[in-house]
């Protein structure tokens, strides 16, 4: 049981790791309001400013103004762990 739930963490990441490096168009590591909105413009959705500092904050958890791919933020899953 215990290698199932492994194999559905480690897919649920390697998931997030892909799309993070669609988000991350620069390959910097971080995701910035710019990219964010670049997304969104590609998905036909249009944000304001304050939406997009909004979304940012969410997962900012060091008020940079970016989100980052810190292992932190990827393995800490409490949904399936
Ligand atoms: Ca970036």
């Amino acid at each position: 049981m215990l290698s199932v739930r492994m194999c559905a963490h480690v897919r649920r990441e390697a998931r997030l790791r892909s799309v993070f490096r669609q988000f991350d168009k620069d390959g910097s590591g971080f995701i910035d309001r710019s990219e964010l909105d670049a997304v969104f413009n590609e998905l036909g959705k249009d944000f304001d400013d304050d939406d997009l500092q909004r979304m940012i904050g969410l997962a900012d958890q060091d008020a940079s103004g970016t989100t980052c791919s810190d292992e932190r933020h990827l393995t800490n899953c409490s949904c399936c762990c």
